[in-house]
């Protein structure tokens, strides 16, 4: 085995199943017993009768208490913390819409497992330290940032830490350091993308070779449409502020669900309302307990991401199992005329089509009384012949196929390239003013 093999936690990540089971069991019970040390979780235990040594295996979980993002809101800056404050060296937070922040703190030994947990995904993709890396997220309080860099950094990669925006700046580093990967949200690769096509220029000229892609819900056709414009594989990457941010799930070469680190992430699917676990393979709220952190561990974390597990081994061999894409939040289902509509299924339909550009915006509104749904795309120029008939078919097309997905009448308006507001990091696909 390699240094750098070792270096990136290999022991964890070729677990069998049998050695994986037994280490949760064993580490569940050193997180309760940790999590009981913070004010929040002790006063929680107390309310709830349960003694924390009494948790000895994972079917136990289902004795602990969920934590959500009200709890955090409620504990915050620092009800959770299990450690003296002067032990903790770092604190990323999210301020969410509402305005109300959340925040989670990190000792040494959890930034440290935070690395080599990301560092283990990037050398999953195949990435070396040969590779040259661009991380194109917002560095900050957003954990995009930090968390690639210090996996990449982990790795050996040399890193060039660009931050979001900029496009022309990106695409002359990419150029000047021979940028092999680079990590942004899917939306904004996308940007890139069509910024280069509508001067002339080509992603795939880039040479890059692969894309890490996430903090955000996109669809499968989402990513082909990408690995097509720059000849890059794309890996999807799943992660949340509260389970340390990126490097939670990640997907291998064989891009087919995300390996969740089962060492460090006890994963439950649940049923929403009644908080039961769903049969393997259905859809539910992921639901996920740290196993490897200290300053702030967290039990039974209400995710509201939308997910299931995918049932079989997968042919690269590791046991962890994989999550399926995001089908997006609890809390994103748009509700339109009594049905139930994902933003995913209307990306879903808007990708099919090369006239069409990567970046759409869905605008609900009222009409006496009835809900109205409008999807703005814009036109790819290279792909259009600027005939209106062209235009008005295309449109009446596009209509039909949302149409045939959700069930109800919807208007489509095709607009100039760039004339939609453009994402740096996470795209705001939805605008609702029914209210
Ligand atoms: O977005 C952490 C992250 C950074 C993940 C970079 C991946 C890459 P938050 O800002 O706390 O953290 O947002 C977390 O974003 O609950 C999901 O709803 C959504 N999300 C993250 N990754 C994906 C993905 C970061 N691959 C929230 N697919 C999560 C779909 C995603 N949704």
């Amino acid at each position: 085995m390699s240094d750098i093999a070792d270096l990136i936690g290999s022991r964890f990540e070729w677990m069998s199943r049998d050695e994986l089971i037994s280490w949760q069991c064993e580490a569940l019970r050193r997180s309760v017993a940790q999590a009981a040390k913070s004010r929040w979780y002790a006063a929680k235990f107390r309310e709830m009768g349960l003694d924390p040594s009494s948790i000895k295996s994972v079917e136990d979980i289902k004795r602990l208490p969920f934590t959500t993002k009200e709890d955090l809101r409620q504990s915050y800056p620092d009800g959770m913390l299990t450690i003296d404050r002067e032990d903790v060296i770092r604190v990323h937070t999210s301020s969410g819409t509402t305005g109300t922040p959340t925040a989670i703190l990190h000792s040494r030994a959890d930034i440290d497992c935070w690395a080599e947990l990301m560092a283990r995904c990037l050398a999953m993709s195949g990435a070396t330290k040969a590779d040259v890396f661009q991380n194109m997220s917002g560095y900050g309080m957003f954990t995009g940032g930090l968390g690639l860099h210090y996996g990449a950094e982990r790795l050996g990669m040399m890193v060039l830490p660009a931050g979001p925006g900029n496009t022309a700046r990106q695409i002359k580093l990419i150029r000047d350091f021979h940028v092999t990967c680079i990590h942004a949200t899917p939306s904004y690769a996308m940007h890139v993308a069509e910024r280069m096509i509508s001067e002339g220029d080509d992603p795939s000229s880039l040479g890059l070779k692969r894309a890490f892609l996430g903090a955000e819900p996109y669809t499968e056709e989402m990513r082909q449409k990408l690995q097509e414009l720059y000849g890059f594989k794309a890996f999807n990457s799943y992660g949340l502020s509260e389970m340390n941010g990126p490097g939670v799930a990640f997907e291998c070469p064989e891009q087919n669900g995300m390996h969740v680190w089962e060492d460090a992430y006890l994963v439950e699917i649940v049923d929403p309302d009644t908080l039961e676990p769903v049969e393997e393979g259905e859809v539910g709220e992921l639901v996920m307990t740290t196993l490897r952190r200290e300053a702030m561990p967290l039990i039974r974390y209400r995710t509201r991401d939308l997910t299931c597990i995918l049932p079989g081994d997968c042919p690269c061999g590791r046991k962890h199992r994989r999550l399926a894409r995001m089908m997006g939040r609890s809390d994103d289902m748009l509700i339109v005329r009594g049905v139930n509509v994902f933003p995913s299924q209307i990306e879903e339909v808007i990708m099919r089509h090369k006239w069409i550009g990567g970046n759409y915006l869905i605008r609900l509104t009222k009409a006496e009384a009835l809900d109205q749904m409008t999807v703005q795309v814009e036109l790819a120029r290279s792909e259009f012949d600027g005939s209106v008939e062209t235009l008005r078919n295309l449109r009446a097309q596009l209509q039909k196929e949302l149409r045939e997905q959700v069930g109800f009448n919807v208007s489509v308006e095709v607009l100039e390239p760039g004339s939609l507001p453009a994402s740096e990091g996470k795209a705001k696909r939805v605008v609702d003013e029914r209210a």
